[in-house]
């Protein structure tokens, strides 16, 4: 390598971070990639490094599949299967609860203690996660009883078939339960690699009653999720 001789850096995964002429790094989203600096005169000569990106992945391309279909159109709720992987806060995934009837689907005759609704989030490519986070619908005291209030289990998979349980009976009602609160923290799971991602509710306690002041309002014919995100954070 001669005295003047240039450098050259690249990124193995420009969506995670990008390297410019001089090295200089720019952050992007979650995730890892490997940093590479060659000397031009001979390629040859090389030295990586690994950075890691914490924080939300975006969710451009993102995916999802529901138990409960087809989903009930609710009014100005824009409802689909992509609403709360958009970043739009005008579009709201929907459900109709166990043992309530609205949009079109009428759950009142099911066993509301054991009945069964799942999404399935793919995230499209292999990922480390540890954390989710909710956007409730909004922060306004009717909307209490469409809020999530946790789920019975938490699954990941890499192919989609075979899924492995990640965590169980994940409750978070008490941070739900106040008004002001439009979203939940992040929620700590165990760190897993997978593509997909599957949210069992079981029964009725994964949806919250709409408890204000004490009193359960029990207003909720839905649950609504404004946004869903997964993310990777430093332990
Ligand atoms: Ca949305």
């Amino acid at each position: 390598m001669e005295n003047d001789d240039k450098l050259v850096f690249s990124s193995s995964v420009p969506e995670v971070a990008t390297v410019d002429e001089a090295g200089l790094l720019t952050l992007i989203s979650a995730g890892e990639t490997t940093i590479t600096v060659s000397a031009e005169s001979n390629p040859e000569v090389t030295a990586t490094a690994t950075v890691t990106v914490t924080g939300d992945y975006s969710r451009s391309g993102w995916s999802m599949t529901c138990s409960q279909d087809p989903l009930p159109d609710l009014s100005g709720r824009n409802n689909s299967l992509t609403a709360m992987l958009d970043g739009n806060a005008n579009t709201v995934f929907c459900i109709t609860r166990p043992g309530k009837k609205t949009g079109g689907i009428d759950l009142g005759g099911v066993d509301a203690a054991t009945y069964q609704i799942d999404f399935t989030i793919d995230m499209k490519s292999v990922r480390k996660i540890n954390y989710f986070r909710l956007d409730h619908l909004s922060n306004k005291g009717p909307d209490l009883g469409t809020r999530m209030a946790g789920f019975t289990q938490i699954l990941g998979s890499t192919d989609g078939s075979d899924f492995k349980v990640i965590v169980e009976n994940v409750n978070f009602a008490e941070h739900a339960r106040v008004l002001e609160n439009t979203s939940t923290e992040n929620i700590a799971i165990p760190e897993t690699e997978c593509r997909y991602v599957k949210f069992v509710m079981i029964g009725i306690d994964c949806y919250d009653p709409g408890v204000k002041d004490g009193v359960d309002t029990n207003n909720g014919n839905s649950a609504q999720i404004k946004e869903i995100y997964l993310g990777c954070q430093a332990e």
